[in-house]
């Protein structure tokens, strides 16, 4: 079937449940069928191996022509709805109240990042893995001295850092809530937290003095770097529904020994160089490793325990994700960035 002819049979298949609909609960769930976030059935024209094999400008193109479609659903599926309220209204007793009075009122949308958040999550939950949030102001001590970042380490500078007056930090790392988590809960753990993280720097198109990461840490008997690596591939497979290239380099960072980066194939230019991979092709998205000896003795851990953890750039992965060229755009407040985005996931 050409991918016109996938658009069509969709919207043939849209338009003869919709016509079935007898109440409100059925547009919910008709809703949730072709337009979940994961896995409504729109999804399926923007997935799979076919879609992954065809070239930038193609995906671009049928992409958009998806988007199109769940646009119409999503307007027809609101013109079902105010029909059903009149409907419920006429054979609604009067009480006093006009139904019939409609407010202007624009559903909104969920925050790009939040739906990534929402999906890992699941993913983590999948694996073992509990949730929890961290802190977003941090003593300096958990921000810095607990993950083996010491008072004159140059990591201190790698990161500028927003302090309070008081001498508290805006953390600049979701890392900041490793140790806490270890004394909170002790070994064995795992664990994610993501959150919000700050840093005084200039922004850019991948750079933002306000982001999202996703912190993970295991720490178990016999834990190593292949279970690193085999979490960070369902990881990728299940955001991304799809092939995509990432590449390990060796990465330094005094929390983790060995540590390491992984980096994504730029999704925004297939690879070709755009500004938000700054012309190399590739995204800093992950940098991991296994835990530091020293903070695993911060957190209280007894010998015999080894972990993995990880910090992976949610706002970035997000870019990658709905193909956002600019980071800026997240807390730019234009609608019409905001509205392209789901009411509900
Ligand atoms: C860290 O923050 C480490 N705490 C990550 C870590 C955790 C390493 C556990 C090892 C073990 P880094 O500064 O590289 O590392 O940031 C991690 C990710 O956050 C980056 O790859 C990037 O995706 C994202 N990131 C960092 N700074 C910004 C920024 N200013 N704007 C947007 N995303 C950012």
């Amino acid at each position: 079937m050409s991918y016109d002819e996938q658009i069509t049979a969709m919207e043939q298949e849209f338009s003869r449940e919709l016509l079935a609909v007898a109440a409100a609960e059925d547009l919910r769930r008709l809703e949730r069928s072709f337009l979940h976030v994961k896995k409504g059935r729109i999804r399926e024209l923007t997935r799979g191996a076919a879609f992954a094999e065809l070239d930038v400008e193609a995906r671009r193109s049928h992409g958009a022509e998806a988007a199109q479609l769940e646009q119409k659903m999503r307007a027809l599926l609101d013109e079902r709805l105010e029909n059903l309220t009149h409907k419920d209204h006429e054979t609604t007793p009067d009480i006093g109240i006009d139904f019939s009075l409609t407010a202007d009122v624009q559903p909104g949308s969920i925050q790009p990042v939040m739906i990534i958040q929402a999906a890992l999550e699941d993913i983590f939950r999948g694996m073992g893995f509990r949730v929890d949030e961290g802190f977003e102001v941090e003593t300096e001590y958990f921000n810095f001295d607990a993950v083996n970042v010491g008072p004159d380490h140059p990591a201190r500078d790698m990161q500028d850092t927003f302090w309070l007056e008081n001498g508290l930090v805006l953390r600049t790392h979701t890392s900041a809530s490793q140790v806490r988590a270890l004394r909170a809960y002790g070994a064995p753990l795992r664990i994610i937290f993501p959150g919000r993280c700050f840093r005084q720097e200039e922004t850019d198109a991948s750079h933002e003095t306000s982001f999202y990461q996703c912190e993970g840490l295991m720490v178990d008997r016999g834990v190593s770097v292949a279970n690193l690596l085999g979490v960070m591939r369902t990881l990728m497979s299940e955001v991304f529904e799809r092939e995509v290239k990432v590449r390990l380099r060796p990465g330094y960072f005094p929390f983790v020994e060995p540590g390491f980066e992984l980096d994504l194939r730029c999704l925004i230019c297939d690879g070709t160089g755009c500004k938000v991979c700054k012309q190399s092709g590739w995204v800093e998205l992950m940098p991991c490793g296994m835990v530091h000896p020293k903070v695993l003795e911060a957190g209280g851990v007894p010998a015999g325990f080894s972990g993995f953890a990880f910090g992976l750039g949610m706002t970035r992965l997000a870019m990658m994700k709905f193909g956002i060229p600019d980071i800026r755009l997240f807390d730019s407040g234009d609608l019409r960035f905001h509205s392209q985005f789901p009411a509900s996931a």
